[in-house]
């Protein structure tokens, strides 16, 4: 319809994004038949099907799984190409997608294989789609620091395509202050911060996202409402929440679309995004998104609006590349 024509048109940028969250059920299995794999699911209704979860465990526990077929630079090209052409038809001008590249160099996938792949696609989006792109590497938490250090490290041929590193995985027992000296390091790089925070885990845990870690946005942040000292914080500072709506309401962080906060959060005077967070798992792309925000909260042309401006304004382009979009 019209209203949603005003909200393709609208130039978006996408900074919560995974781009192993993107694996559509018929890429997984055209890339399973391709590396002579066998996943446990008859077809891809069967699959689908599966994608019925309890909470962020539930869900992860098969995005890691799925993630197995992913072997050789081209898997890696061909799932970072698909995405980007569903941005094109979504209006997105700019990405900021994560990456985990321990979920597979953990499979004996070499960083390098993962990194040709994904910045080649990334490099024909901004030549064939005219979208631009930064990369973000993300540490698993529930992982050792130790190996966030090792991955850290191996990255570090291809620093230069990456704009920063981010936090991602169960938050629950595995705050942010269980990577602070890794994150030191990221900061000594000169690479920027990010990470997951306040989604399943307390308002706490965004305070040591900020605190400890130093990081430019939070993702998700949803919780930051349990401390109003803390929303406060978020409100004078600006800093950036990528708010993921359909994820949300799929791992039950809300019950329902009606329940979520990002309106509020958005009247309150704080830096909201939306993003789409896992789309092949979630139900929709950036913009299934936005309609599902102004369907169920009522969000109107000019809050749209602002939503779009702030997410090119949270991007780490520069005030010159961010000019042409505001
Ligand atoms: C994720 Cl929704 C979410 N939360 C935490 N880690 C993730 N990795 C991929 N999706
Ligand atoms: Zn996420």
């Amino acid at each position: 319809d019209a209203d949603t024509g005003f909200l393709r048109t609208l130039p978006k940028a996408e900074l919560h994004l995974h781009l192993e969250g993107t694996l559509e059920p018929e890429l997984m299995f055209q890339l399973a038949e391709r590396n002579g794999l066998e996943l446990p699911y008859s077809d891809v209704d069967a699959l689908r099907s599966a994608y019925e979860f309890g909470n962020l465990q539930d869900f992860l526990d098969l995005y890691y799984q799925g993630a197995g077929v992913l072997q050789t630079e081209q898997d890696f090209y061909d799932l970072t190409w698909a995405y980007l052409e569903r941005c094109a038809a979504d209006g997105v001008v700019h990405v900021e997608p994560f990456f985990d590249p321990q979920t597979h160099t953990a499979r004996s996938i070499p960083m390098s294989t993962q990194f040709k792949g994904i910045t080649r696609a990334l490099s024909d989006g901004q030549e064939k789609l005219g979208i631009s792109s930064r990369l973000i590497l993300c540490f698993l938490r529930h992982l050792s620091e130790e190996d966030a250090f090792t991955t850290l490290q191996q990255a570090m041929p291809w620093r230069k395509h990456l704009v920063a590193v981010g936090l991602d995985s169960g938050e629950k027992g595995n705050p942010p202050e269980k990577f602070q000296r890794v994150f030191d390091e990221v900061h000594r790089l000169g690479l920027g911060i990010v990470a997951h925070a306040g989604e399943e885990g307390p308002a706490e845990y965004i305070w040591q996202a900020l605190n400890l870690l130093k990081v430019q946005r939070v993702d998700h942040g949803v919780r930051c409402v349990e401390d109003p000292a803390l929303v406060q914080k978020l409100i004078d500072d600006q800093i950036p929440l990528t708010v993921c709506p359909l994820s949300n309401t799929r791992l039950k962080v809300f019950d329902d679309m009606a329940e979520h906060n990002i309106m509020q959060l958005l009247e309150q005077g704080m830096c909201v995004t939306i993003n789409s967070d896992d789309p092949a798992y979630f139900g929709g792309y950036l913009l299934q998104n936005y309609i599902a925000v102004r369907d169920a909260l009522g969000m109107n042309e000019a809050q749209a609006i602002q939503l779009a401006r702030n997410s090119i304004s949270a991007s780490f382009l520069s005030e010159d590349e961010k000019a042409p979009h505001l």
